[in-house]
């Protein structure tokens, strides 16, 4: 089996190596995605987010049979809200915020419904689960370790929101030397 695998992307074509890569898969969380979530409590419409959910599964299937590393990361604070900046919690002017009683349990505190990971891509033993207090999922993180330690280099990066929490852990990774793919509409390719 060829180790590379060439990927069509832009700005430029990306070659990707099975014995470098991981996927990571950011935030795929309950309170986010379900709906009767703090998502869908802040107005968010969910169905656009659970649009991603069937190409994500796809990939991740894909991913699990090639034995390929895959990783998932979840935001969420400690249960005293100690890694809680006061301009994060006040960030959304909203009236329910970060900590307190949703409608999945404590908004964004680890350990809560809302907080996992929704059963349709539920981690499997042996793929880490970053628990971040952040957007990036390398900021108080021991994502850089892990990945260290496993050799990867490469990193294809999926999950919810593009804009947000994916596209800050890109910049993160592509400061500690990582090369980054994003996966367009979170997931449509069945590679590898
Ligand atoms: C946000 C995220 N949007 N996972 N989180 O706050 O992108």
């Amino acid at each position: 089996m060829r180790d590379a695998i060439d990927i069509v992307a832009e700005p430029y074509a990306f070659t990707l190596s099975r014995k470098h890569c991981a996927l990571l898969i950011i935030d795929m969380q309950r309170d986010f995605l379900e709906p009767g979530g703090f998502g869908e409590m802040l107005g968010n419409d969910v169905s656009q987010l659970r649009r991603t959910i069937e190409p994500n599964q796809r990939l991740l299937t894909a991913w699990r049979a090639n034995d390929l590393l895959t990783l998932h990361t979840r935001e969420g604070h400690r249960p005293d809200l100690s890694d809680l900046p006061l301009a994060k919690k006040i960030r959304g002017r909203s009236e329910t915020c970060i900590g307190d009683a949703g409608p999945m349990g404590r908004i964004l505190v680890r350990g809560e419904p809302g907080h996992d990971i929704i059963a349709e891509l539920y981690p499997e033993l042996g793929e880490p689960v970053i628990d971040k207090p952040g957007k990036g999922a390398f900021y108080a993180t021991d994502l850089h370790a892990i990945l260290q330690h496993r050799g990867v280099k490469q990193l294809v990066v999926t999950g919810v929101t593009t804009e947000v929490c994916v596209n800050t852990t890109v910049r993160e990774a592509n400061d500690r030397g990582y090369e980054c793919l994003v996966l367009e509409d979170c997931g449509v390719y069945d590679f590898p």
